[in-house]
């Protein structure tokens, strides 16, 4: 040992060679419990909504590959929503396109306004309405298009921040503006209409009901990465408090009330998006009768053995 050796004379020279001692950091390369790095958050329709409409005026489809604002989270960068999640504010007009392309990250998308704009997936296209579901699988060749009145508005949900951190994303654009598509079947695997989940909502007792979409082919989750529930909470009503590894995009789809997120209290309205990060305890409750819809990372959770939950009554 040389005699003047010293703690901090030992890690300048590992850190020379590009090596760092565990044992000084140890808590922090594995803390006891998840530390997300997103922090609650609401963005509000009211806000985001006058915005859209100017882009709309400022920016033509041919212009932007896909005319969208990203709700990113305060506390990272885009495309992080939450640590896992993407969501964008997505506008299309009558008579635009938006132009064929693929990508393996996964995309849903819930309708917030406008009922005439058509997407098309893999051939199938399929009419939006508000409310519905509609997914685009890894790698599908999908455009969207206008042929009714009035603005078009949807959430996009995406597994974006994932192939952050897995680089294995890739995107094509189509040779032609739309992939050839003819329409949807009724029972299309890429819609999930709101009245069926309404009815299933309504179906259940009580001031709260929880229900996830399943995927119409696989009968599992809606993609492997992402899943999607709804919820519904009567006026007066609450959710009991949950808390889940998985982090949480939620969607306003009817209603107004309140979600405590550990210390912090959102508040929210029909229109609003807001996140929850992972393992912090959340709470819903409902100033009007209220439809909730959102998505989670908790499919990809699962397949690594990483999903846990935990509630209590309200
Ligand atoms: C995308 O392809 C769409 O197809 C929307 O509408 C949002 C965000 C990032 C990357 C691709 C779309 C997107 C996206």
């Amino acid at each position: 040992m040389i005699a003047t050796d010293s703690l901090d004379r030992l890690f300048a020279e590992a850190a020379a060679q590009d090596a760092q001692p565990l044992w000084t950091m140890m808590d922090a390369m594995v803390p006891p419990h998840p530390q997300p790095k997103a922090v609650p958050h609401v963005w509000r329709y009211a806000a985001m909504r006058p915005l859209l409409e100017r882009s709309g005026n400022l920016v033509a489809t041919q212009d932007a590959e896909r005319r969208v604002f990203m709700l990113v989270n305060p506390a990272l960068k885009p495309p992080q929503t939450t640590d896992t999640l993407y969501a964008g504010l997505q506008l299309i007009l009558p008579g635009e396109v938006a132009r064929a392309h693929r990508h393996v990250a996964f995309a849903l998308r819930f309708i917030i306004e406008g009922d005439a704009a058509y997407t098309a997936v893999g051939g199938e296209r399929v009419t939006m309405r508000r409310g519905d579901l509609v997914l685009t699988p890894s790698w599908e060749y999908h455009d969207h298009g206008h042929e009714g009145d009035g603005p078009m508005v949807w959430l996009d949900g995406l597994d974006l921040p994932v192939y952050q951190f897995f680089p294995a994303n890739f995107a094509q654009p189509y040779a032609e503006e739309r992939f050839p598509s003819e329409p949807a079947p009724a029972d299309s695997h890429l819609c999930y209409p709101w009245s069926d989940m309404e009815a299933r909502l309504e179906a259940e007792d009580g001031p709260y009901a929880y229900a996830e979409y399943a995927h119409r082919v696989t009968g599992g989750a809606v993609s492997r990465v992402i899943g999607a529930a709804a919820e519904r909470i009567a006026r007066g009503g609450s959710s009991p408090t949950r808390r889940e590894t998985a982090g949480i995009v939620y969607h306003v789809h009817r209603g107004r009330g309140s979600t405590t997120v550990g210390t912090e209290r959102l508040d929210w309205e029909k229109g609003d998006t807001f996140c929850i990060p992972a393992w912090m305890p959340y709470r819903h409750e409902a100033a009007k009768d209220t439809y909730l819809f959102r998505y989670d990372d908790r499919p990809v959770l699962e397949a690594i053995g990483a999903y846990r939950r935990e509630a209590s009554a309200s």
